[in-house]
């Protein structure tokens, strides 16, 4: 294992640009939100000082708005569409794309806090992190819950994270193709299989997407109505749920004193993540907040109330045996999709492959609800692919193949973290 970890850390330090980390270069070659927050629960484990710039450098993207990119562009690179100018953003120094993903750097700054072995630093670097975090999260509920349901909306698959998940099909498919769509060539099919990667018809509506926010201004509150994607996000809401308990820990431990309005928004996402549940499928749907009903397809963040905190010990104990259910149909765990579903495709991305991070979130939560065993079955299958195929973007979840980019960032600061 000792070879792995010294290949893990090579791997952070190959894409390290000086402050930030690229997930993989060529393919990804800016600075990701979850991937940054990941990367930097790797960095921990070898270089504590390091790891921290990581967070503070993709600060440095933050909006004055509060709202944090999903990616920021700190220098130019023809690698990767669409960049800066197609996004035409307000944001120009350094310029960003105008959606976010998955806010997991609450419970990372955290979790990076309590296991820092410099605890001076990590009490001085967390700390100064603190008001950056709690701007975020306010952004959230002000621009994306203006109403109080409890639940985010998002404005684009890639805010997801699970870009191309079939939990998007339908409501990506009312996206019309804009007429006007600026010509564009792809850069992804260059780099990877494109069986491994969206189908065209996706990526021209995911383009559309960005002139409709251009039309708008980037105004989150015209978008709250306007937009013609909308949906509530598992991964974002469970997520944020999660940051949020985390927000409110961090905010007691140094006396910021907003534990009561954090508190208030935590009271509104757990009945409305809850509300997500669906007693026969065994599992949480996702939900299309245009045509306001559940989106009725398994996939590996249908587990993730576990992660949040949210769901009750008998939830929890019926999500693991769905889980047990789908251990039957493929060799590795987790698969993205439902490996029953029609729409299953175990090489396609976020449409089967196994994703080291997503294992990652899920196992917390299975501890956390005394289900060690199938914990303990997630860290196992990570590290096996690990070692059968090295530190890929994705995994086929029956040959355990790797799959999209190689030598992947948070696959290796994943195995940092994971590996005893
Ligand atoms: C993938 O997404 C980007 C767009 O954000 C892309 O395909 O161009 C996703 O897997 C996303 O979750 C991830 O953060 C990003 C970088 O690893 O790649």
């Amino acid at each position: 294992m000792n070879h792995l970890r010294q290949q893990a850390q090579e791997i952070l330090q190959a894409n390290d640009r000086g402050g930030f980390t690229v997930p993989t270069a060529g393919l990804y070659p800016f600075q990701w939100l979850w991937d940054a927050g990941f990367t930097a629960l790797g960095w921990m484990r070898f270089d504590e000082q390091r790891a921290w710039r990581e967070l503070e450098t993709l600060f440095q993207g933050q909006w004055p708005n509060g709202m944090l990119p999903h990616i920021v562009f700190h220098r130019p690179e023809a690698s990767y569409f669409p960049g800066p100018e197609r996004w035409g953003t307000p944001q120009a120094s350094p310029p960003t794309s105008g959606i976010t993903q998955p806010p997991v750097l609450a419970s990372f700054v955290r979790r990076m806090l309590e296991g820092a072995r410099d605890r001076a630093l990590a009490e001085e670097k967390a700390r100064a992190l603190y008001p950056k975090l709690l701007a975020y999260h306010r952004w959230f509920k002000r621009a994306r819950d203006p109403e109080d349901t409890g639940l985010m909306a998002c404005y684009h698959p890639w805010e997801t994270g699970a870009d191309n998940s079939p939990a998007w099909d339908e409501a990506l498919a009312q996206v019309p193709v804009d007429p006007d769509l600026p010509p564009y060539t792809r850069r992804d099919t260059g780099h990877v299989d494109p069986s491994q990667r969206p189908r065209q018809e996706e990526y021209d509506r995911y383009l559309s997407l960005l002139e409709v926010y251009k039309r708008d201004g980037y105004d989150p509150l015209r978008l709250y109505t306007q937009c013609p994607f909308r949906v509530a996000s598992l991964l974002i809401d469970c997520v944020l749920h999660r940051a949020n308990r985390d927000l409110r820990a961090l905010s007691q431990r140094f006396g910021f004193g907003h534990e009561a309005e954090i508190t208030g928004w935590l009271s509104r996402s757990a009945p409305a993540i809850e509300a997500l549940w669906d007693e026969q499928a065994g599992l949480y749907f996702n939900r299309d907040l245009i045509q306001n009903g559940p989106i009725r397809v398994g996939v590996s963040a249908s587990f993730l109330p576990l992660y949040a905190g949210s769901s009750s010990p008998q939830r929890a104990e019926r999500l693991a045996q769905t889980l047990r259910s789908w251990a039957q149909q493929v060799r590795y765990l987790v698969p993205s999709t439902d490996p029953s579903s029609p729409r299953f495709e175990p090489q396609r991305y976020w449409r089967g492959p196994v994703w080291a991070v997503l294992n990652r979130l899920i196992a917390w939560g299975l501890e956390e609800y005394g289900q060690t065993e199938l914990a303990e079955r997630l860290r196992q299958d990570t590290l096996a692919l690990v070692r059968a195929s090295g530190f890929s973007e994705y995994y086929h979840p029956r040959t355990g193949a790797g799959l999209g980019g190689g030598a992947f960032s948070w696959t290796a600061a994943v195995f940092l973290d994971w590996a005893e």
